[in-house]
């Protein structure tokens, strides 16, 4: 029995919800485009939805360009509790994903799982770089032809996921890659790669490069206020390509709080270790190695408070220094 077998098993209604992540990625909404293909041909429907704002330029593109029907959680009528869910690029109980009504009975995602849930089946593997490649997995799997669009979308997705088959890459995400790319438009990825700055999100680009301040090879750099979460963390990218940032934490000033994203590259530090512990008792934060990100609250002041906001951007810097040099040694 193939893994889609598996999958359609475990659905006993005709029409079921595949739920993606909050803010979704070009991987989460790939994934789940390509899943809800396969379900058709085996006679289910799907809805796909998310939670949050899909507001990167590139992302939203691809979903026009390859029509991929996707609703936002708020313009769905009353989902019923006894709803079947299936969850792609996410897991139950993570933070970035929430809670929506009806059952989540399936799971299928590339993270570590950090809390145990119970599913009726789940195909959960940490170490494949995107989780398009395990949908991608499926079609080969099960003998399914995918059509061009669903190539298209599921290689844009895994190259975004890999930063272009240099990040986390498996042999399945090669291997996927390999196959798919005889059959996806390559154009159209490359078109949608290569357009992934909107002219509105420079701003961020350059309040970030004006404010950078660089101490040994640690930097911080300010996107501006109320920068969208997915830029915030594709600014940091951007300065860690710098060769005199090995350590990057990149942040933007939001309503209620400033939220960070971290960028590593120096082997002997921990990113997601280092987040967590330079922001405990004033906020949170987590992550992976390479990558984490965290969120401090205002305390009892407001965004128009720009002393208070200095003051805490200060201890907040401080903090991450001290924390570094304490793991660096
Ligand atoms: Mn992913």
């Amino acid at each position: 029995m193939n893994t889609l077998d598996k999958i359609v098993e475990k659905i006993t209604h005709k029409n079921v919800y595949i739920q993606t992540h909050n803010f979704p990625d070009p991987d989460a909404i790939s994934s789940a485009f390509g899943l809800q293909k396969l379900l058709e041909h085996k006679g289910i429907s799907s809805t796909i939805c998310y939670k949050g704002k899909i507001d990167r330029y590139s992302t939203m593109r691809m979903i026009e360009l390859l029509g991929i029907s996707i609703y936002n959680l708020d313009e769905l009528s009353k989902i019923d509790d006894q709803a079947e869910i299936i969850l792609v690029d996410a897991q139950k109980g993570n933070a970035n994903i929430i809670d929506m009504a009806g059952n989540e009975i399936i799971c299928i995602d590339h993270h570590p799982t950090f809390e145990d849930a119970v599913y009726r089946f789940s195909d959960i593997r940490p170490e494949v770089g995107a989780c398009a490649s395990i949908i991608a997995s499926y079609y080969f799997e099960s003998d399914i032809p995918m059509d061009k669009n669903v190539a298209t979308a599921l290689v844009f997705g895994l190259r975004v996921d890999t930063a272009n088959l240099c990040r986390g890459l498996s042999p399945l995400d090669m291997d996927m890659f390999y196959t798919m790319s005889d059959i996806c438009d390559n154009k159209m990825v490359t078109s949608l790669g290569n357009n992934t700055i909107h002219y509105n999100e420079l701003t961020a680009y350059a309040h970030a490069i004006n404010s950078i301040k660089v101490y040994d090879d640690v930097s911080f750099a300010n996107t501006g206020k109320e920068c969208p979460e997915p830029l915030i963390a594709t600014v940091s990218d951007f300065i860690l390509s710098l060769v005199e940032v090995r350590f990057s934490i990149v942040y933007s000033i939001k309503k209620d709080g400033i939220k960070l994203s971290v960028r590593n590259e120096k082997p002997e530090l921990d990113a997601g270790k280092i987040a967590y512990v330079a922001l405990k008792d004033i906020g949170s934060g987590g992550g992976h190695e390479v990558m984490a990100g965290g969120f401090v609250p205002f305390d009892g002041f407001t965004i128009d408070d720009e002393e208070k906001i200095g003051l805490l951007i200060d201890v907040i810097e401080e903090r991450f220094l001290d924390t570094i040099a304490h793991f660096a040694k």
